[in-house]
C-alpha cells in the first residue's frame, strides 16, 4: 500500500478507486452542432485524462432542452448524444478509468435565445440573477426575469433527471453526479435569495430542499444509490446565490443525503473563485469539508483551489476522502501520475477554456511528451 494518502484505494458506492485524484466537472463548450452532441474530440480529451482506477466527472450535461443555458454544452437526452457519450465512456474504460456524468438543469442561468421556442428560462421564482449572461450567439446581455415553475411541473423535472440517469447508464457511465451547486436550478430552490415560493417547495429549509431530495430519490430509483453522487456549493455566491440559513440548510441537506446511502458527496469550498486565476483563496471563508465531513458516511470529495500538497494534507487529516482538481486537470492530462511522482505541473491558459477546438483542450502534453519535445 502506498504511503501517499492520495494513492490509497477508496470505495465510492459501487466502484472502487485505486487513487483519490478526481477530475472535477469542467464546462468546456465543445459539443458538436447542431444537437449538442459529444464527438471524437471530446472522447480523446476524456481518454487523455483517464487513469487506471481513477474517477473522471464530466462537464455539466443538459438533462433536457429546457435545462440548457450555455452555448455548445452537451446533453444526454437524445439518441445521438447518448451515442456520442458511449464513445467517450468506452475510451475511458479502455484505460481502466471510471467516469460519472454530471446531470444539469441551469434554471434561471439561461437566456430565451437558448430555450425551446424562445421561452423564458424557468426558476423557482420570477427573480432574475443580477449581472449578465451570454446568448446563444455569445453576446453579453443582462439576465432576463425567469418564469416561476408551476408546482405540477416539478414532477416532470424530477422525472427528467431520472431519465437522464438511465440514459447515462445506457451510454456506459459508471454513475451520475446530480448538480446541486453553483446557482443552477437545484441550488436556486435550496436558497432564500432565489426561492420565494409559497408552495411545499418554498419557505422552510425542508421545503426548499424538497426538489433536490426528490431528484436524488428518483435517480436512486432509476440506477441505484451506489451509482449516485451529489455536488453542493455551501455558502457559494457564484451566479448571485445567497441564503439566510448559516449552516442549517447545509446540515439538513447533507444529513438527508447521508440517509440515502449515495456513493459520494462532492463539496466545493467557498474559499475558491474558479472564475479568476488571480483572486487569492479567501482565508476567512468557512471550511465546508471541516464542517460537514462528519455528517456523511459515504465518500466525501472536496474541491476548491487545491494543490498537490494541500490535497495530500486534507486527505491525510481525514477532512476529505478524495480531492477533485479542475484547472490543473485541464493543463495536465496525466495529473494523477504527475502528483504521484511530484512532477512539475503545466500552467493552464484561461483563454482556451470555453469554446474552440483542440487548442487548449487536447494539446497539453503528458510528462512523457514534455521530455520528448
Ligand atoms: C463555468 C462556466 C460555465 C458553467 C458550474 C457548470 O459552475 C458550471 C459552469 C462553470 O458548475
Amino acid at each position: 500500500m502506498s504511503n501517499d494518502p492520495l494513492f490509497r484505494p477508496l470505495k465510492v458506492g459501487a466502484i472502487e478507486l485505486s487513487h483519490r485524484v478526481v477530475m472535477a466537472p469542467l464546462t468546456r463548450m465543445r459539443a458538436a452542432q447542431p444537437g449538442d452532441i459529444p464527438h471524437a474530440l471530446n472522447a480523446e480529451y476524456y481518454a487523455q485524462r483517464a487513469s487506471k482506477g481513477g474517477l473522471l466527472i464530466t462537464e455539466a450535461t443538459d438533462i433536457t432542452a429546457q435545462a440548457h443555458g450555455y452555448p455548445l454544452v452537451p446533453g444526454i437526452y437524445t439518441r445521438a448524444q447518448m451515442e456520442g457519450w458511449s464513445a467517450v465512456t468506452k475510451a475511458v474504460h479502455a484505460k481502466g478509468g471510471f467516469i460519472f456524468t454530471q446531470l444539469w438543469h441551469v434554471g434561471r442561468i439561461s437566456h430565451s435565445s437558448m430555450q425551446p421556442n424562445g421561452a423564458l428560462p424557468v426558476a423557482p421564482s420570477a427573480v432574475p440573477a443580477s449581472g449578465t449572461h451570454m446568448t446563444a450567439a455569445f453576446e453579453t446581455v443582462p439576465f432576463e426575469t425567469p418564469r416561476a415553475l408551476e408546482t405540477h411541473e416539478l414532477a416532470d423535472i424530477v422525472a427528467d433527471f431520472a431519465q437522464a440517469a438511465l440514459n447515462a447508464r445506457k451510454a456506459g457511465f459508471d454513475g451520475v453526479e446530480v448538480h446541486g451547486a453553483n446557482g443552477y436550478l437545484l441550488d436556486q430552490f435550496l436558497r432564500t435569495g432565489s426561492n420565494k415560493r409559497s408552495d411545499r417547495y418554498g419557505g422552510s429549509i425542508e421545503n426548499r430542499a424538497r426538489l433536490l431530495l426528490e431528484v436524488v430519490d428518483a435517480v436512486i430509483e432509476s440506477i441505484g444509490a451506489g451509482r449516485v453522487g451529489v455536488r453542493l456549493s455551501p455558502w457559494g455566491s457564484f451566479n448571485d446565490m445567497y441564503d439566510e440559513d448559516g449552516s442549517l440548510l447545509w446540515e439538513f441537506v447533507i444529513s438527508e443525503l447521508d440517509k440515502r446511502d449515495i456513493a459520494y458527496l462532492h463539496v466545493i469550498e467557498p474559499r475558491s473563485d474558479f472564475t479568476s486565476d488571480t483572486a487569492p483563496l479567501d482565508a476567512n471563508a468557512p471550511d465546508a469539508a471541516a464542517s460537514f465531513k462528519a455528517l456523511f458516511r459515504g465518500a466525501f470529495i472536496s474541491a476548491g483551489g487545491y494543490l498537490p500538497d494541500t490535497a495530500r494534507a486534507t486527505v491525510a487529516n481525514g477532512k476529505a476522502d478524495a480531492i477533485a482538481f479542475g484547472r490543473p486537470f485541464i493543463s495536465n492530462p496525466d495529473l494523477p501520475e504527475r502528483i504521484r511522482v511530484g512532477a512539475e505541473l503545466t500552467p493552464h491558459d484561461r483563454s482556451t477554456f470555453y469554446g474552440g477546438g483542440r487548442e487548449g483542450y487536447t494539446d497539453y502534453p503528458t510528462m512523457q511528451q514534455t521530455v520528448e519535445v
